[in-house]
């Protein structure tokens, strides 16, 4: 069994962060649970627009106000306090937060932890980050 606890983990080689917004990874891919388990908390007022093309997400909005744009289609979903995406088709969006928002992700294949968002928003496919 693997415990951990987010305010344990925060702080640690656990947390990525970037551009106004940070993202601890209770769960990473050599825990080989087939996927990884993020808390992401994104500042109040920005906006990010993410493609991730190599991996499946879904995102649980625990707490805040936002929205999530469908890039492809223009749809605008509003997003608060238990509602659940799912980027099924890889969807490339932009996700608005009005008020900080803190979300729980899953990923499919599992990030590394190593990944870095690359120029078109996505992160490298698995393969490519376990050979590095
Ligand atoms: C909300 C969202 O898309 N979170 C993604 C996870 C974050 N970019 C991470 O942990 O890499």
């Amino acid at each position: 069994m693997i415990v951990r606890d987010l305010n344990e983990a925060m702080g640690t080689e656990r947390e990525a962060a970037a551009e106004r917004w940070r993202s601890v990874r209770l769960l990473l891919a050599d825990d080989k649970m087939g996927f990884s388990f993020h808390i992401t908390i994104i500042e109040a007022g920005s906006e990010h627009t993410f493609h991730y093309k190599n991996h499946f997400e879904s995102v649980y909005c625990i707490s805040g106000e936002g929205s999530i744009e469908d890039l492809a289609t223009g749809e605008v979903h509003q997003i608060r306090p238990g509602v659940m995406y799912a980027l099924n088709l890889h969807d490339k969006h932009t996700l608005r937060c009005k008020t900080e928002c803190v979300f729980a992700c899953t990923f499919n294949p599992p990030v590394t932890g190593r990944e870095v968002h690359r120029e078109d928003g996505s992160y490298a496919p698995a393969e490519e980050e376990s050979a590095a």
